[in-house]
């Protein structure tokens, strides 16, 4: 049975019903219009229909192993848990976690759950029936929400409207059936703009109970989210809404993110959750494409996954990806927002590219006498040429490669893929097979190729990057942190 176009579907169940005087005919009619296919106005624009009462109900708990591939959240770890009377127990714990450091040279007081920024990856199986309490040993109200997930109005997990705010020294205990699968997170809903600002926020992967298709080999997440961190000072500012300059995968910063490191051929899942406070990122991965497979809602529908190799992951929402690592090397993931792949010091420096430093730096080496302005070229090497910082500070940006200093931080790692892994501990840099890297084309090239050069000005690139031995470098901003240093030094010799 098929409604006719000109024929509204509400009218078209309407009179049905009263034709047949049955609700039980009313839900078949229901049903046959939402699948009455996508040549109909009114099918194509149907809400998402989640009949929840045909959902799984309480099933005995999904074991590691058995019912899943457990996720790996790099730098991060799993929320360990227990089973009392066919119930998985977790429980969390709010509070400061001192020190906090998101690569070495910067660390900072933050908020997160169990002494981890962000928490630990809460894990469970479609069917789980989970209890999760919640223990507030911040100085402050705190309420946690489970974003995405089907549950009982009152276990959402909102300071005020659903819930009393869990007052410091109290444990709340919610307690629900996991109706879905899909990557979502938890964090704070009281006060959201301060206590996600400091780090209250973590992971929650449920996995399907009886899996269809293919499932990953290698199964990794990150929270992405930023910071506020003024260099020098010992918190984030949770009261910056524009002006970031810290961003992390799972509280990390490139280098300190652990890589993803998966076999030629397996089929790797990234899960990306975005909890940032104002910015949406685009996540790219070089060397394979990928499917979009879900999002914090569920599953895509296959007709519907789209083949990318970036994806925008918003602000307040999860994205899945999977792929097949069919290529060996590392690869490059990262944001493609360029100033989310610089560490903290590449912010509020002045421009200087361009700038003739010949005359500038003879009349400052007088004073410091190793000193280099850099920056007329860019920040590439800023990193690499430990530019005198403040303290608890990160240079502008990231830090060593096989073949050079990289020059990306932030929200930047790797995704390694071997033939040949005895284990998955990071097996170090990939070695090429030869004549498989790029490098300086040869005379021999660029005759055979009949490539004409334009005229030289002498400098070669190599040149232009020989440093002083043991330079002072700065940028025009940086001269009194260099004054301090230089004096130190000139007083040191
Ligand atoms: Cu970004």
């Amino acid at each position: 049975m098929k409604p006719s176009k000109n024929i509204s579907r509400r009218s078209f169940v309407a009179g049905a019903a009263t034709i047949a005087g049955s609700a039980a005919v009313l839900h078949k009619l229901n049903a046959q219009v939402q699948k009455s296919g996508p040549d109909t106005a009114d099918s194509t624009n149907a809400p998402v229909k989640t009949d929840k009462a045909s959902l799984p109900q309480n099933l005995p708990p999904g074991e590691p192993g058995k019912d899943y591939n457990p996720v790996i959240t790099p730098s991060g770890s799993t929320l360990p848990w227990k089973i009392v009377a066919g119930v998985k127990v977790y429980h969390l714990i709010a509070q400061e976690v001192a020190n906090h450091e998101f690569a070495p040279g910067l660390v900072a007081n933050c908020w997160g759950f169990n002494g981890q920024v962000h928490g630990p990856t809460i894990e469970a199986v479609e069917g789980d029936r989970v209890r999760i309490y919640v223990t507030n040993q911040l100085p402050a109200p705190t309420a946690i929400h489970w974003h995405g997930i089907f549950l009982p109005n009152g276990m959402d997990g909102v300071s005020g409207l659903t819930q009393k705010p869990i007052d410091p020294g109290d444990t709340f205990k919610y307690e629900f059936t996991l109706k879905q699968h899909g990557t979502h997170m938890y964090h704070s809903h009281h006060d959201e703009m301060t206590q996600m600002a400091l780090g209250l926020m973590g992971l929650f992967v449920i996995h399907p109970r009886n899996p269809k298709g293919p499932q990953p080999e290698r199964d990794f997440a990150f929270m992405l989210s930023e910071w506020k961190i003024i260099p020098g000072t010992s918190r984030p500012d949770p009261n910056e809404m524009t002006d970031f300059n810290v961003f992390t995968l799972n509280a990390k910063v490139f280098p300190a993110i652990a890589p993803m490191v998966a076999r030629l051929g397996q089929h790797v899942r990234i899960r990306f959750s975005n909890l940032s406070a104002m910015d949406h990122h685009p996540m790219h991965l070089h060397g394979v494409n990928f499917k979009v497979t879900g999002t914090d809602g569920g599953q895509i529908p296959e007709s519907a996954q789209q083949v990318e190799t970036t994806v925008l992951v918003q602000v307040g929402s999860t994205r899945t990806i999977d792929f097949v690592a069919d290529a060996p090397g590392d690869w490059p993931l990262h944001c493609h927002m360029t100033h989310h792949t610089m560490n903290q010091m590449g912010h509020g420096s002045p421009n200087l590219i361009g700038v003739d430093k010949t005359g500038f730096d003879k009349k400052l080496r007088k004073f410091i006498p190793a000193y280099m302005t850099m920056g007329e070229t860019g920040m590439g090497d800023m990193g690499e040429m430990g530019m005198p910082a403040p303290k608890n500070s990160l240079p502008m940006v990231g830090g060593p490669g096989p073949f050079d200093y990289i020059a990306m931080g932030g929200m930047f790692t790797v995704l390694k893929v071997r033939e040949d892994l005895p284990n998955y501990e990071d097996p170090g840099w990939y070695q090429h097979p030869p004549g498989t890297v790029a490098d300086v084309a040869s005379d021999e090239d660029l005759k055979r190729d009949g490539v004409q050069l334009p005229p030289s000005d002498g400098k070669t690139a190599a040149a232009a990057r020989r440093f002083p031995l043991d330079p002072v470098c700065g940028t025009a901003g940086s001269i009194p942190l260099l004054a301090q240093r230089g004096a130190a030094r000139s007083l040191s010799r």
